[in-house]
C-alpha cells in the first residue's frame, strides 16, 4: 500500500519572529496573502495563521484575521488554520479572537494546545480550564482542532478532552519539537509521540529552528506530514535566509517527494485531516 499524500502546512507569521530576524516575514494581509499563494504553488495545502498589527506586534484581533483570511481566499484555495495560541501572556478571550469569525470568513481549522510548557525563558500557559474553554469554542464554531503537542503528556490530555465530549477522536496532532525549554527535536521523541497516538490519528511535525527541514523530511519517511515556515525557522540552509515561506515549503516538498510521497492538495488534506 502506498503512503498517503504528504500534507504541508506553512506556519507563515507566528508571534515571535521579527523583521530584524528576517526582512521576508509577511505582516500585512496583502503580504501574507501573496506569500500564501506562493506557498500553495510550492505545495502547501494549509497555512497556520497568526496576524500582526501594522507595527508588527502579535495580535489575535478578529478583524486582522478577517482581512488576512479574505486576502488569502481571494488568491488561492489553501486551507486556513488559525492560531489560538497567540503570544505568551494573552488572555483566553484574546486568544479566541479568530474563533468569532463565521460564514465565509470562518477558518478551516484551529489549533488547540493541550498543556503548559516552558517557552524559551517564558511560559506558554495552558491550564486545563483554559484548554477546555478553547476546545468548547472551537467545537461551537463547527471546525476541528489541530492538537498542538509541545510535549508528550499533551497527547493524553486530548484523550481526557475527548472523554469530556470536547474533542472527537481520532484527531489530527501537530508535534512541535525543539522549543527551548520543551521537548527536543529528536527521532526518539518523534517515535514515542507517534507510538502514543490513539489508533487512526493523523500527525504533522513542526521542528523548530535548524530542526525544521530535517524533521519534515523524517516525517515524510514515517508516513506523517510536515509543518515549515518563518514562525519556527527563518533559514532554508545554514546561514541562508528563506526568501519567503514559499521557499521553505518548496524545500519540504522536494524532500518529501524524494521519500516517495506525493504532495497533498487542499482537497486531499481536507479528507486526510477529516475537516469535513
Ligand atoms: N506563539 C506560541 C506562544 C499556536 O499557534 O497555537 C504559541 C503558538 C501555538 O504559536
Ligand atoms: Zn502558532
Amino acid at each position: 500500500m502506498s503512503a498517503q499524500p504528504y500534507v504541508i502546512t506553512a506556519a507563515m507569521v507566528g508571534a515571535e519572529t521579527t523583521r530584524e530576524q528576517t526582512p521576508y516575514l509577511p505582516i500585512t494581509a496583502e503580504e501574507i496573502a501573496e506569500d500564501a499563494a506562493r506557498c500553495r504553488e510550492a505545495g502547501a495545502a494549509m497555512v497556520h495563521l497568526h496576524v500582526r498589527t501594522s507595527d508588527g506586534k502579535p495580535s489575535q484581533d478578529a478583524e486582522l484575521f478577517r482581512a488576512a483570511i479574505r486576502a488569502i481566499r481571494a488568491r488561492c484555495d489553501v486551507l486556513i488554520q488559525t492560531s489560538t495560541g497567540g503570544a505568551v501572556g494573552m488572555t483566553a478571550d484574546e486568544r479566541c479572537g479568530p474563533l468569532t469569525l463565521t460564514g465565509p470568513d470562518r477558518p478551516d481549522m484551529a489549533t488547540l494546545t493541550t498543556g503548559t510548557v516552558n517557552f524559551g525563558d517564558e511560559v506558554f500557559s495552558n491550564p486545563r480550564p483554559l484548554v477546555k474553554e478553547i476546545a468548547r469554542r472551537i467545537r461551537a464554531l463547527g471546525i476541528r482542532p489541530e492538537i498542538e503537542c509541545f510535549d508528550t503528556g499533551m497527547i493524553e490530555q486530548a484523550e481526557w478532552l475527548a472523554k469530556e465530549g470536547l474533542v472527537d477522536l481520532p484527531a489530527h496532532y501537530d508535534f512541535v519539537l525543539g522549543v527551548p525549554g520543551s521537548l527536543g527535536a529528536s527521532e526518539r521523541a518523534l517515535d514515542f509521540m507517534i507510538g502514543s497516538l490513539p489508533p487512526g490519528s493523523s500527525w504533522t511535525v513542526a521542528g523548530v529552528g535548524r530542526h525544521q527541514l530535517p524533521m519534515a523530511e523524517l516525517a515524510a519517511g514515517k508516513g506523517g506530514n510536515g509543518r515549515v515556515g518563518l514562525e519556527d525557522n527563518v533559514y532554508v540552509s545554514k546561514g541562508v535566509l528563506a526568501k519567503g515561506n514559499w521557499e521553505l515549503v518548496a524545500e519540504a516538498a522536494k524532500r518529501a517527494r524524494a521519500k516517495g510521497r506525493e504532495i497533498a492538495t487542499p482537497q486531499q488534506a481536507r479528507e486526510l485531516l477529516r475537516l469535513g
